[in-house]
């Protein structure tokens, strides 16, 4: 299901997507009842993923993976992301290496709870930023072909498994503001183009111009707007990917899974929003 206006509507939930968000495929039914699901937060450099995981770490069902930037900031002693960014052609393959192993890490790190919600995942790497660097001419056609055979070998072996992605869709200019905004050291030379550039590929992969992101689900949001300020836009947003669980599984945000009371089904009376356990987050 492709949906691009406003009367797209969430599997399962019966509501309405709102300007707020778009529903670009749909789960398929699953033939059978999941315990615990993936999913991965993407979007563009500061889009504000770390904010949405904090959201959802505030709930104790979920546990929350952060991208390992402080790992890329130490390696051996050495912060490997500034190098990266302080000399892209000799040290963007080495980062990228760095980074699909410390991303499969996080993939395959034991689940203790229903839902794990993990930042980025290897996919984002490889059709984002790897993409990206080849076709500027950072990386270069022996670099993208080994980085390309070590990636198509180790997803033949054991392809990290995703319930869902959610997308943070945010405009290139909004990133920015708000990298200059948090003033990350390493990211002084990133500039509005890279951003742009990082941007197109993010819709080529997930967004209305989608090429690829398999059979997982990809639910997309305005992420333009402060979530954190804006409580209704907040919880709309949990709202959205409650229902989409919820229809992959319907027990795995069911009691005895998880602490009665805060986290039964969601039920939609008539005239009334959708309440789910992830909603409640901030009430
Ligand atoms: P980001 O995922 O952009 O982390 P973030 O803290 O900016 O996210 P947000 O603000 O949305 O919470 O990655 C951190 C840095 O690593 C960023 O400068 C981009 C860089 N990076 C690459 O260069 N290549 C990669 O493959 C990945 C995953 C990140």
């Amino acid at each position: 299901m492709l949906c691009r206006d406003q009367e797209c509507r969430t599997p399962g939930s019966g509501q309405k997507s709102s300007q707020y968000t778009q529903l670009l495929s749909s789960p398929s039914s699953p033939s059978t009842s999941k315990s615990s699901f993936k999913i991965a937060v993407e979007g563009n450099i500061s889009s504000g993923k770390s904010t949405l995981l904090e959201l959802f770490n505030k709930q104790s069902f979920v546990e929350t993976l952060t991208e390992p930037v402080e790992k890329w900031r130490n390696l051996g002693g050495s912060n490997i992301l500034d190098r990266m960014y302080q000399d892209p052609k000799r040290w963007s393959f080495t980062f990228q290496s760095y980074v699909l192993l410390t991303m499969l890490q996080v993939h395959h790190s034991q689940q203790s709870k229903p839902l794990a919600v993990i930042e980025r995942s290897v996919y984002s790497a490889r059709y984002c930023f790897v993409e990206n660097l080849r076709a500027s001419g950072v990386m270069d056609e022996t670099e993208f072909a080994c980085y390309t055979e070590w990636f198509d070998w180790i997803m033949s072996q054991q392809r990290p498994q995703l319930d869902l992605i959610v997308y943070l869709r945010t405009s290139p200019e909004t990133c920015y503001e708000r990298l200059l905004q948090r003033a990350r050291a390493e990211e002084a030379p990133v500039s509005l183009d890279y951003l742009k550039s990082l941007h197109s590929r993010y819709e080529n992969w997930l967004g209305s111009n989608r090429s690829w992101h398999g059979n997982t689900p990809v639910l997309v949001l305005d992420a333009n707007k402060d979530v954190v300020q804006n409580k209704d836009l907040h919880n709309e947003m949990m709202e959205q990917i409650t229902a989409f669980l919820t229809k992959l599984s319907p027990d795995v945000l069911s009691p005895p899974r998880v602490p009665s009371g805060v986290f039964s089904s969601p039920q939609k009376k008539a005239g009334t929003s959708v309440r789910t356990p992830l909603a409640e987050i901030n009430q």
